[in-house]
């Protein structure tokens, strides 16, 4: 993997970032000229700085590798090259945690993840408000402001702090996570709902949570957070055990430790 890349994706985070450190408003009463959107549902959230984050991730990574595609949240996919075949993929979640951003919660980043030929390769999970970067290269091991992490050594499901959330659709499947909660709840030291995948997984991998679990993300919010906990020495799999691939409907991430001890109980099959 280029040095270059990692740079590349770790100067693009941060300038993504002081974007949405410049539009954020801790005091939502006050009016900042921000106006909350409405997006497919009433709490999905957009904002003018997730739609500037973006354009100027994607401007960076299109006039850098033109070669390459994109998949981003708020634009989807767009294929590079005439053949739409090619090697690399950045998969770009330009404001995570937009509900958090949008009340005024400081609990937000910018993730940026890179794959080759369908293997997340780079990730970068940038936290403005924190100045926090998380990032990790495939074979490389995973970072935090450039020191080495590796997820937790806690033992037992019963010493463990675990997060999860609970999407959107939650009022229209039977997935909704509540029985998942119910099961989890009682056997943890406790759960946090923090509200952005991309930094609960960043956490995993530095060891300040020990597991995580949720179901109906989209690749954006897991591949770099999967990348980082992977080279943290954790463990990804999806809902069943097989280890977690980009396109997943669930993702189950731990310290490796308590990961069987995880998964039975949020299958409920222990
Ligand atoms: P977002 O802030 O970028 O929308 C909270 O549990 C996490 O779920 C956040 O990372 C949030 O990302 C993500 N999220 C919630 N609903 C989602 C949806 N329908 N599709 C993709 N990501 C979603
Ligand atoms: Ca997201």
């Amino acid at each position: 993997m280029s040095e270059d890349l990692i740079v590349f994706a770790t100067h693009t985070a941060r300038r993504a970032g002081e974007v949405l450190r410049r539009y954020y408003t801790p005091r939502p009463g006050v009016e900042q000229g921000l106006t909350p959107d409405t997006k497919s549902t009433d709490i999905d959230l957009v904002t003018q700085a997730d739609l500037e984050s973006e354009q100027l991730i994607l401007d960076a990574i299109r006039t850098a590798f033109p070669d390459h595609a994109i998949l981003s949240e708020e634009s989807g996919e767009s294929d590079a090259g005439e053949t739409g075949e090619a090697e690399y993929r950045w998969l770009v979640d330009p404001l995570d945690g937009t509900t958090n951003f949008a009340h005024g919660l400081p609990v937000f980043a910018v993730a940026i993840a890179l794959e080759r030929e369908g293997q997340p390769v780079l990730a970068v999970t940038y936290d403005p408000l924190r100045d926090e970067l998380f990032a990790a290269q495939a074979g490389q091991g995973a970072t935090l402001d450039g020191q080495p992490i590796r997820v937790s050594t806690t033992p037992t499901l019963r010493h463990s702090l675990v997060a999860t959330g609970f999407a959107y659709i939650r009022a229209t499947t039977d997935l909704n996570n509540l029985a998942e909660f119910n099961r989890v709840m009682p056997r943890v030291q406790g759960i946090r709902r923090l509200g952005s995948a991309s930094l609960d997984l960043a956490y995993l991998a530095c060891g300040r949570i020990d597991g995580y679990w949720e179901y109906h993300l989209s690749p954006w919010d897991w591949a770099g957070g999967a990348l980082l906990i992977r080279e943290a020495g954790g463990s990804v799999t999806d809902i069943h055990g097989r280890p977690w691939q980009v396109g997943d409907n669930s993702l189950v991430a731990s310290n490796g430790l308590i990961h069987g001890q995880l998964l039975a109980t949020v299958q409920g099959s222990d």
